[in-house]
Formats: structure tokens, sequence, C-alpha cells
């Protein structure tokens, strides 16, 4: 782990950075119970496409250390849902992270623990700032391009997966008569506490 300033580049043509330590490849099969039309997602298993790749430089795990890489969503849809992230909580709650997308078009899904809730457009040259507490799931809406951003995080910030699992999100973005559109999850309901 280099412990000296360094640099690297992102191709944005090229989709890529110059040099990264992770690269994580998601398919359809990793998100078993987030798409809401199960037939869809059943019909679509056999060929299992690649929903988004990773490509990051990996830092230690500890405060200080910011975590940092693109993230690239396909297009594509599952029914009428877009291709998206698994998405997250980090597992330190007050973490922020801010994006900056460098193509493509898409929706940032945000909520925090509470129930609020927030969605924000992505598009090239636009840098989206998710505070602490806000999970977020990054979703490919367009129809042919992928969507591409670069990510940087605090190293201690680490991901929650399972609480979202349980519920997905409170919103879903959807495809419907041509157009891009938010609806309620109809499987999302008020945590009790
Ligand atoms: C990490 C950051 C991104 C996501 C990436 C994939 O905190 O938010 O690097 O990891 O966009 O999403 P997910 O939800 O599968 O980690
Ligand atoms: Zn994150």
């Amino acid at each position: 782990m280099k412990q000296h300033p360094f640099t690297f580049s992102i191709s944005v043509p090229d989709e890529t950075l110059s040099e990264y330590d992770n690269h994580i490849v998601r398919r359809l099969s990793a998100m078993v119970g987030q798409y809401q039309d199960a037939q869809a997602f059943t019909a679509m298993l056999s060929q299992d496409p690649v929903l988004y790749e990773v490509y990051e430089i990996k830092r230690p795990e500890s405060e200080g250390e910011l975590m940092n890489g693109i993230s690239i969503v396909h297009p594509g849809k599952v029914g009428e849902e877009y291709f998206m992230t698994k998405g997250h909580f980090h597992t330190v709650l007050d973490t922020a992270e801010v994006y900056y997308c460098l193509k493509g078009e898409g929706m940032m899904v945000m909520e925090t623990p509470e129930g609020e809730w927030s969605i924000e457009e992505l598009h090239p040259g636009c840098v989206l700032y998710v505070p602490p507490r806000w999970a977020h799931r990054s979703v490919n809406t367009g129809q042919l391009v992928n969507l591409v951003t670069f990510f940087i995080y605090p190293g201690n910030a680490g991901h929650d997966y399972g609480t979202i699992e349980q519920q997905g999100f409170r919103k879903l973005v959807v495809e419907r008569d041509g157009r891009v559109q938010v609806i309620d999850n109809p499987r999302w309901h008020p945590k009790e506490r």
C-alpha cells in the first residue's frame, strides 16, 4: 500500500482507471429479491447480465483515509425497473460520500434510517454530495450508455447491504409510458422502533 502521494488517471472514453486494486463485477444473480417483477427477473437469470462494475483504489479501512474509484452501471431494465446498484448504508453511519458524474444519465436514490428520502438526477459534470446517514443507490436511466461516476468516501465507512436487502429503498425508478418515473416501493414499510 502506497504511503506516498500518487496520481492516477481516469479515462472517460474507456471507462477505466490507469491503475486500480479491485474490479468488482455484479450480475443480476446478486440482486435476488431487489426487483419487483419476479417473472422478468427469473426470465433474465439464464443470461445473468452484468448490471454494474466498480474499479477501486483500495486504501486502509481507517479514519483519515479516502477510498475512491469509478462505478459503471450498464443500461437495461428488469421489467419496468432500470439496472441499478445494490445500494447500501455505510456501516459507520456518520460518513458521507461524493459522486462526480462522468458519463451517462441516471439518478441517485437515497434515504435515511428514519425514512426521509431524496432522489437526485445525475448527468455529466454533476457533483452529488451524499451526507452522513443517507443510504445510496445509483440507477442508470439511459437507453444505451453506461452511467459512469467517480466516488470518494472515508476509508472507515464500510458497507451495510443487509438493511436495504430487507425491503429495498422507499422509492423505485421505473420506465412507464416511455418516461422515467419515481414510484413508491410497495414492499417498503416504516420500521417499527
Ligand atoms: C461505496 C460507493 C460506491 C458503490 C458502488 C456500487 O461506498 O458508494 O463505490 O460501492 O457504486 O454500489 P454498491 O451498492 O453495490 O456498493
Ligand atoms: Zn457508499
